[in-house]
């Protein structure tokens, strides 16, 4: 049945490049890293802070490493500690023996971003255990405003304000009411290309911190899960805990299938970010060094988040010295070359293929470039098939599918079968496709593939198709 109401769903330009990003670093900073806590309480001194061996472009070759395409750099945590020099507080590196409290550690990454082609986000904690007048009101949204302003004025392009939930008391035991509708405006007036995450309208919280991903991760979803109105209110409600975990909850598997959509008035385009730790924690602890995940569980994570239509923000905690430590190194080394070795190769390039009859200008060889172009079926009525044929028996592990977004989500449910001694063999079926579904399997040998979309809103968009071996 076709739907074309929910296709009128597109992401924005910005939105649009997030997805393109695929795979960026979380950096996790603060005075916490020198005091082994996970959250400061905002009564740290400022004389902790002193990596004595920073250097941003050891972070960011490492990252790079890794295939990533951003960094986002907590700039201020829960303890209100400020790792740039802000004009509005001296609960920052100013205070600090750091450089002599000469230093800019925002500054310094930034800069170091810029160096290596790498796109630089700020995450800010709303939440701030330090500053007196948080709980305040109006008084401490203009100090965060403030702070917003500097960090979207002075360092450069931004590509992402990320905006954690946590809503706790503050020094005072006071709780803030956060005033989100005029943080969003500072950044789209300052910044309007940066996409605002989690607790903001652009990009959605997966709802776990382990690295999971859904089997099938929509991006449109009704605008209940995103509505700034609602926000304000449930930041209102909330007790300790961050209220983004109550809002799309790990146990909601369904948030946009056709089912959830038909009743819904107002949708939006609404993407998942998978957030976790290379390690068992945010923050550096010299205890963990031995805890760096093994290869298999990152690529495993790797794989069902980007390969599952969401982005993945990897977190990488400097040590004390300011350094990502070698273990760590390693780990993104191998990440890069796993990357390398096994979608370096596309056996689409030597298929012969075949597909149902295309509309003009959409013929199926626009599914074997990995540029913007796409293959779209004429008929809008599915089933729509795709045939890769070799003169010989290949071997491969994985498949990879991309919709084209910026004409929506369209594929409802695929199906893959293998030519295997002149017998088709199912060998792999979901839901979701998007921006980018990565189908793992065991090692296949055929002499054909054929991939059926059976179900779609509308005429279905494949702007790319890998097989690797
Ligand atoms: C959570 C925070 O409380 C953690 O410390 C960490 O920053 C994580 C990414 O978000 O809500």
């Amino acid at each position: 049945m076709l739907d074309h109401r929910l296709i009128q769903i597109v992401p924005s330009p910005h939105q649009k490049a997030l997805q393109e990003m695929e795979f960026y670093a979380f950096v996790h900073f603060t005075v916490n890293t020198f005091t082994d806590r996970e959250w400061g309480d905002g009564s740290e001194s400022p004389a902790v802070f002193n990596p004595e061996k920073l250097d941003a472009d050891q972070w960011v070759q490492a990252i790079k490493a890794a295939g990533m395409k951003g960094l986002i750099l907590t700039c201020k945590h829960h303890d209100g500690f400020c790792l740039w020099p802000s004009k509005h507080t001296a609960h920052s590196v100013a205070a600090s023996p750091w450089k002599n409290g000469q230093g800019d550690v925002v500054a310094e990454v930034s800069a170091a971003c810029r160096r290596a082609g790498i796109r630089f986000g700020v995450y800010l904690s709303p939440w701030d255990r330090h500053e007196k007048c948080y709980g305040t009101g109006k008084e401490y949204d203009d100090y965060f405003v403030a702070q917003l302003t500097e960090l979207m004025t002075n360092y450069g392009d931004i590509f992402c304000a990320w905006f954690d939930g946590a809503c706790g008391e503050g020094p005072n035991g006071k709780k803030q009411v956060y005033d989100w509708p005029r943080y969003y405006e500072v950044i789209r007036r300052l910044q309007p290309g940066a996409t605002i995450h989690i607790c903001g309208p652009d990009v959605r919280w997966c709802g776990n911190e382990a690295g999971d991903t859904r089997e099938a991760e929509w991006s449109v979803v009704p605008l209940r899960t995103q509505d700034t109105e609602k926000i304000k209110e449930n930041s209102q409600q909330s007790d300790d805990e961050s209220f983004r975990q109550r809002r799309i909850s790990a146990s909601d598997q369904d948030l946009g299938s056709r089912e959830i959509l038909a009743n819904e008035p107002d949708l939006v385009w609404y993407p998942a970010e998978v957030d976790t730790s290379i390690r068992p924690s945010w923050f550096w602890h010299a205890s963990e060094d031995d805890k760096v995940r093994p290869l298999e569980k990152l690529i495993d994570i790797y794989e069902k988040s980007v390969g599952g239509n969401a982005t993945l923000l990897l977190n990488i905690p400097p040590t004390s010295e300011g350094l990502f430590h070698q273990h760590d190194v390693a780990r993104l080394q191998q990440f890069g070359q796993y990357l390398a070795d096994c979608y370096g190769d596309n056996l689409a390039a030597s298929a012969a293929v075949t597909a149902s009859p295309a509309a003009p200008g959409h013929d199926i060889g626009c599914a074997l470039t990995a540029d913007e172009s796409y293959y779209l079926p004429a008929q809008e009525n599915v089933p729509a098939e795709i045939t890769l044929a070799w003169p010989e028996e290949i071997t491969f592990r994985r498949i990879v599918l991309q919709e084209q977004i910026s004409q929506s989500q369209r594929v409802e449910r695929y199906a893959i079968d293998a030519l295997v001694n002149g017998q088709w063999r199912e060998i792999a079926a979901g839901r979701v496709i998007g921006h980018k579904r990565i189908v793992v399997l065991e090692k296949t040998a055929a002499q054909a593939i054929r991939i059926r979309i059976e179900d779609a809103r509308v005429a279905p968009t494949i702007r790319f198709i890998g097989v690797y071996a």
